[in-house]
C-alpha cells in the first residue's frame, strides 16, 4: 500500500523542456489542469501528497519520478541522464529526506532515470537507456542487493519508439505486467500474466498501479478494457499535454 507521493507543480516554461515527440506545443493552462487532476487521482486512491513549488530553473522537474527510486526499505538520488536534469536532484532532496534520512546516491560516472526502474514486488528490471547507463544500473543493482532485492536489467537502447523502460512495460500487481508488444517475448516476463498493448496504444503502456486502482491515460479503450477483463479497476487521466513533452504518467509522482 502507498501512503504517500511527492508531485511537483509544473513551471510556466514547462514547454522548453525536453521532447523527441511532434504533437505540438502543450498549453499551460491545460497542463495545470491536468495536473491537478493527477493530484485528485492520487487523494482519490487514499495517498496524503506533497505538493512541491514549481522549479524555473528545470523545466522537466515535474517529472519527479525520474529523480529518484525508493524502496519499501529506503530510496536513493538518480543521476539524471540529460545534463539539462541533474539540478533537479538537489530539489527533490529535502522532501525526499524528510521520509528517508539515510538518502543515497548514484555518483558519477552512473547516469539513472527512474523511469527505468520498474518495481515488480521483490524483482526490480533495470533498464539500460539513452538515460541509464550501465554504470548507473550496477550502482543501482548493488543498493538494490544490500536491502534483499534481486534486479535484472534489460536493454532498451535500441527501442526508438520509447524514452525509457517504463514508457514500454508497468508492473500493476498480482503478477501481472502490462507490456507493448514489442517487448512481450522477452524471456524477462515469461513468468508474470500478460497485458499486451497494441502498437496503436502503446503510450498507455506507462500506467500505475495505486493501491486499489490502476492509473491509465485516458483515450486508449482496448488497455482499459484488457484491465477490467484481468480485474483490475482502472481510473483514466487525461495526459496529453504531458505526452507532448514525453512524459508518462507514473513520471509525475514519487510514491511511497
Ligand atoms: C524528459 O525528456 O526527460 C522529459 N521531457 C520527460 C521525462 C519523462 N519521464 C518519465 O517518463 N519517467
Amino acid at each position: 500500500m502507498f501512503k504517500h507521493a511527492i508531485v511537483r507543480l509544473p513551471a510556466p516554461n514547462f514547454a522548453d523542456g525536453l521532447t523527441t515527440v511532434d504533437l505540438g506545443i502543450p498549453q499551460f493552462d491545460e497542463v495545470l489542469r491536468q495536473h491537478e487532476s493527477y493530484c485528485h487521482a492520487l487523494r482519490k486512491c487514499g495517498l496524503q501528497i506533497t505538493v512541491l513549488d514549481a522549479e524555473l530553473e528545470y523545466p522537466d522537474s515535474t517529472f519527479v519520478e525520474d529523480t529518484a527510486v525508493i524502496t519499501p526499505g529506503g530510496a536513493i538520488l538518480t543521476r539524471p541522464g540529460a545534463p539539462s536534469r541533474q539540478g533537479e536532484v538537489a530539489a527533490i532532496r529535502p522532501a525526499l529526506s524528510k521520509y528517508y534520512p539515510d538518502l543515497r546516491e548514484i555518483i558519477v560516472p552512473g547516469t539513472l532515470d527512474g523511469g527505468d526502474i520498474c518495481e515488480a514486488d521483490e524483482h526490480f528490471f533495470l533498464g539500460v537507456s539513452h538515460r541509464s547507463n550501465e554504470e548507473g544500473t550496477r550502482q543501482l543493482a548493488a543498493y538494490l542487493a544490500s536491502h534483499g532485492y534481486a534486479s535484472s536489467v534489460i536493454d532498451v537502447l535500441g527501442m526508438t519508439t520509447i524514452l525509457h523502460l517504463k514508457s514500454g512495460i508497468s508492473y500493476v500487481g498480482d503478477n501481472t505486467m502490462v507490456v507493448m508488444e514489442e517487448m512481450a517475448e522477452d524471456p524477462s516476463f515469461s513468468s508474470y500474466n500478460l497485458i499486451k498493448v497494441s502498437p496503436e496504444e502503446s503510450y498507455a503502456a506507462n500506467c500505475v498501479r495505486v493501491n486499489d486502482r490502476v492509473l491509465i491515460a485516458g483515450g486508449y479503450p482496448l488497455l482499459e478494457a484488457a484491465l477490467i477483463e484481468h480485474g483490475f479497476d482502472p481510473l483514466l487521466l487525461d495526459m496529453s499535454e504531458f505526452q507532448k513533452m514525453d512524459g508518462g504518467l507514473s513520471c509525475l509522482s514519487l510514491r511511497f
